[in-house]
This record gives C-alpha cells, sequence and structure tokens, in this order.
C-alpha cells in the first residue's frame, strides 16, 4: 500500500449480511477516489475486536469511520468510545423491525460520545458526509463533494 491508497475512511459493519447495503457507500467512496478499509465485526458477538480496530484507527490513518449495524445496533456508539475520529453510524433495515430499531438505538447516544446517523440502509450518504467531513480542512476533499453537487444539480 503506498501513501497515496492509504485508508482514509474505516467502514466497520456488525455482520457480513449487512455487505450488500453498504455497498453503495463503497461505490461512492470509489467514485470520490477516496480509499477506505472495510472490517467486519460485531460489538456483541466480537466486541475484542471491534475495541482493537477502534482504538487503532486514527494511528492506522483513519479519518472518518462509518459503522453500520442492525437490531441492536451499538456497533456506532462502541466504536465511537475508544476513537477520537468522527462516527457515523448507518442503520440496517432489519426484517422484524424495518430498522427503526438500529436507528433509535444507534441515534439516542448518551450526552458525551456523540454518534451521526444518516438514514436507514443511507450507505450512500454516509459516504458523501464522510468526504464533507473531511473537506473541512482539505481543499481537495471539499472540491469533490463541490463536483458532486455542481454534477447533481446539472444532471
Ligand atoms: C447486527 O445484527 C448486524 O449488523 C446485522 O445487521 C444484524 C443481523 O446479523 P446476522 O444475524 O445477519 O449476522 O449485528
Amino acid at each position: 500500500m503506498t501513501a497515496q491508497n492509504a485508508p482514509l475512511v474505516g467502514i466497520i459493519m456488525g455482520s457480513t449480511s449487512d455487505m450488500d447495503a453498504m455497498k453503495p457507500c463503497m461505490e461512492q467512496l470509489d467514485a470520490f477516489g477516496v480509499p477506505y478499509e472495510v472490517k467486519v465485526a460485531s460489538a456483541h458477538r466480537k466486541p475484542a475486536e471491534v475495541h482493537e480496530w477502534s482504538r487503532t484507527a486514527a494511528d492506522r490513518g483513519m479519518q472518518v469511520i462509518v459503522a453500520a449495524a442492525g437490531k441492536a445496533a451499538h456497533l456506532g456508539g462502541v466504536v465511537a468510545a475508544y476513537t477520537p475520529l468522527p462516527v457515523i453510524a448507518v442503520p440496517m433495515k432489519t426484517s422484524d423491525l424495518g430498522g427503526l430499531d438500529s436507528l433509535l438505538s444507534m441515534v439516542q447516544m448518551p450526552s458525551g460520545v456523540p454518534v451521526a446517523c444518516v438514514a436507514i440502509n443511507g450507505a450512500k450518504n454516509a459516504a458523501i458526509l464522510a468526504v464533507q467531513m473531511m473537506g473541512t480542512g482539505n481543499p481537495t476533499m471539499r472540491q469533490k463533494v463541490a463536483d458532486f453537487k455542481q454534477a447533481m444539480a446539472e444532471a
């Protein structure tokens, strides 16, 4: 891996069953030309792995984390507990409660540990928001989003 393609966005999801819903996030980051890494680990099934990945994310070069999970979706909050990086949560649509369970689990964070949250299955918006966050201190990233908005307006 060269410095140029070192991952800047860390995408973590609770299960391989979340992968299809998260594809639009990866596709949008690919479209922006922003490198990312993908990790599958559940806050409940693999808590030690989630801890280690989150604790080391900033030192590994990540700037923003996108965390997707369904049902009792604590992944974003748990990741946020271990990293100073901004965390964007993506509530996964679920078979039983339609994803409202995931959404409420993600947004109702205790004071002091914020997690940004996009719509149910809002994977594409998570990618755009991640690049917008990086763009606050990086004109190249900001331009990517400006170009994206321009293209959307002209389509
Ligand atoms: C969560 O439970 C995952 O994020 C997934 O959305 C949901 C169901 O996981 P599986 O039982 O399909 O592995 O941890």
